[in-house]
């Protein structure tokens, strides 16, 4: 097994070599990260969560997840970026200390693994999971339309063979259904940061609604600051606001369903670029992007 000193976290890795450096990670850092394994895929791969605790029980949580569309490559590095982050910022940074000596953080990197998987061996450009069903030719669920709030509204597809096929029925896909039963059972989620690329937005629910969420003034100013954080960083420039007012309709999404879960602080960012590369962005860009990222979610996360 190999250490994390070898890692390039300025290229981008396989599902082999990330799966490997959790596991180097989480041996290296024992006293802060554990892993933990919250269901399988489709085809039976592992589903695996990072948890940064520094003790207590039941504590409250903060959830980020990367990935859950598989061609987002910036969103799996930027994951990786980030828990190294908060391992060597931990008694540091001030805002990250004080929120981890009375909260927890999961990171879930690789939400899609199948998908991910396939884009490396198969087709750079897949989005969706890899399920299918009997009788149906084409494969996979779009797991940011399988989730119950809104699902099968407009915005989503019934047909399988769309690239935002809803699936047959709410948390029909395990990679969805794992998510929600961990974070039902936990309880106790604070805010949710679900991450996408690319369109460089910054963006709370309702994607299936037009209709305001009850705090959306808080969120709206929160990813104003969280944005001008971003900013300064190294001068990205993101929009903001509710996704269906900001981007399109988009309905059976995440956000809309941690929001409705009670999850008040629900946020999903669109990351780099705004289409020069696209889904293709350059390795050059994984460190930069992340850094910027990470002043956002700092700047959420410092709320009281
Ligand atoms: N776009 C998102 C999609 O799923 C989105 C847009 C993001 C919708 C967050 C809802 C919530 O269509 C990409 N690039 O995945
Ligand atoms: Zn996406």
């Amino acid at each position: 097994e190999r250490s994390t000193s070898s890692f390039s976290y300025s290229s981008y890795h396989t599902l082999e070599e990330i799966y490997s450096w959790i596991d180097s990670f989480v041996t290296e850092h024992a006293d802060i990260v554990s892993k933990i394994q919250i269901g399988h895929s489709f085809e039976n791969r592992s589903i695996l969560v990072l948890k940064f605790s520094t003790g207590g029980s039941e504590r409250q949580a903060i959830w980020i997840d990367t990935g859950i569309h598989s061609r987002e490559w910036i969103t799996h590095a930027t994951g990786i970026w980030t828990a190294k982050q908060i391992v060597s910022e931990y008694g540091k940074d001030c805002i990250l200390t004080n929120l981890l000596n009375t909260m927890d953080i999961f990171l879930e990197i690789v939400s899609n693994p199948d998908g991910f998987a396939f884009t490396h061996s198969m087709n750079r450009l897949w989005r969706k999971n890899r399920s299918n069903q009997p009788g149906i030719s084409c494969i996979g669920v779009d797991l940011n339309r399988n989730w119950r709030s809104g699902f099968g509204e407009n915005g989503s597809n019934d047909n399988p063979c769309s690239e935002t096929y809803h699936g047959p029925y709410p948390h029909s896909e395990p990679e969805v259904s794992a998510i929600v039963n961990f974070i039902t059972a936990h309880g106790n989620i604070k805010a949710l940061i679900s991450i996408h690329s690319y369109s460089q937005m910054l963006m709370y629910p309702y994607g299936h609604s037009l209709e305001p969420v009850s705090n959306q003034e808080e969120l709206y100013n929160l990813a104003k600051r969280a944005v001008q954080a971003l900013y300064k960083v190294h001068g990205i420039k993101y929009i903001y606001g509710s996704i269906s007012t900001t981007l399109y309709v988009a309905s059976g999404i995440t956000v809309d369903w941690a929001y409705d879960s009670g999850i008040k602080y629900s946020f999903s960012f669109e990351l780099r670029d705004t289409g020069r590369y696209g889904f293709l962005l350059p390795a050059t860009q994984i460190i930069p992007t992340a850094q910027e990222t990470w002043m956002a979610i700092r700047t959420i996360l410092s709320t009281p």
